[in-house]
């Protein structure tokens, strides 16, 4: 009887055992615990100039491309439509929606001090995308991702000293950017800087074009009008606005690259086509395909990393025909 009393203890022990070892490895009973929240995407706010340049095109792509690449990321895009006002907007709405990141790209450097001022009250980090700004504290924003303007001006000017020397007269036309933004004061800047020394190249005419083809196009025209056979180089701050003097020069009946020597920022596709052409002469790169420094500068922000306050894009200087032709197939933009 006792073994009977044993067995049957045992018995029971064992399917009680058997119960609870089960519930452990069966999966988690569905009432009661929620399931494994999926982990919360970083939302980045990206406040756009607006579409003024076929650069400014590609740096929308790359900054786009960004949630389509990283499923971690969402993005919320607003086109400055080249005004302040409408980037400020942007900015004040990003805050209301308690983005993760604020990416700026500045239209002009000054003005934003109170703006950023909301988002640092606010705790939302403000990335600058591809221009500066000048605010009195520099915590006001986190990091620039972005490019050397004034290098970019002395590249550019290199390129002329090394090739009219201390002897060359020169006059030279500029087509600058879009007036107040760090990249128009900057390659403005570097460029008297990179010509300090050599004053045989004088800036006869500067006016701004706006960064845009049309406009580059149109000042050009009046360059022409008023000094034609006297220009013997244009400087543009951009491609676009080379493109579109490059047309009124070929109006004008001038030769572009030939009667008037151009030298441009940027390396968008069509300045290598036209330098391909003998069209124009030096092409200073200006990297627009910011998007992954800007995904992983969000990343390691969310990740309480301290990021550098200048992500520096690296870029070349390209000049002539040959080197456009060979350089054209692997363009990205
Ligand atoms: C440079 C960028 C400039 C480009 C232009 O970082 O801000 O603005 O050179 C663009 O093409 O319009």
């Amino acid at each position: 009887m006792k073994n009977k009393k044993i067995v049957a203890f045992l018995s029971a022990a064992l399917l009680v055992t058997t119960m609870f070892i089960g519930c452990g490895t069966k999966a988690a009973p569905t009432s009661g615990t929620a399931a494994p929240a999926a982990s919360k995407k970083i939302v980045i706010g990206f406040a756009q100039i607006g579409a003024e340049s076929g650069w400014r095109d590609a740096e929308t792509n790359s900054v786009k491309d960004i949630p389509i690449k990283n499923k971690d990321i969402e993005l919320k895009f607003s086109d400055g439509q080249q005004k302040q006002e409408n980037q400020i907007k942007a900015i004040r709405s990003f805050i209301a929606q308690k983005v993760d990141v604020i990416a700026l790209a500045p239209v002009v450097e000054s003005g934003w001090d109170t703006v950023l001022k909301e988002a640092k009250d606010a705790k939302i980090p403000v990335v600058l995308m591809d221009r500066t700004i000048k605010v009195a504290d520099q915590s006001l924003f986190t990091t620039f991702i972005g490019s050397d303007f004034p290098l970019e001006g002395k590249n550019a000017a290199k390129f002329l000293t090394d090739k009219y020397g201390k002897t060359g007269k020169v006059n030279i036309v500029e087509l600058q950017g879009t007036v107040g933004s760090s990249a128009q004061v900057d390659r403005m800047a570097g460029f008297k800087e990179g010509i300090k020394d050599f004053p045989g190249l004088k800036i006869i005419k500067s006016q701004t074009g706006d960064f845009t083809r049309a406009k580059g196009k149109e000042v050009m025209e009046a360059f022409l009008k008023s000094d034609g056979k006297n220009i013997q180089v244009l400087y543009a701050h951009n491609d676009d606005m080379a493109m579109g003097a490059i047309q009124a020069i070929e109006e004008y009946g001038l030769k572009p690259g030939k009667d008037i020597t151009i030298v441009s920022i940027d390396g968008i596709k069509d300045a290598f086509t036209a330098m391909s052409q003998g069209k124009t002469n030096c092409i200073v790169e200006c990297n627009p395909l910011l998007g992954p420094q800007l995904a992983q500068v969000a990343r390691d922000l969310a990740a309480g990393k301290t990021v550098d306050k200048w992500v520096k894009s690296s870029e070349g200087v390209f000049a002539g025909a040959a080197e456009a032709t060979k350089a054209l197939p692997s363009r990205k933009y």
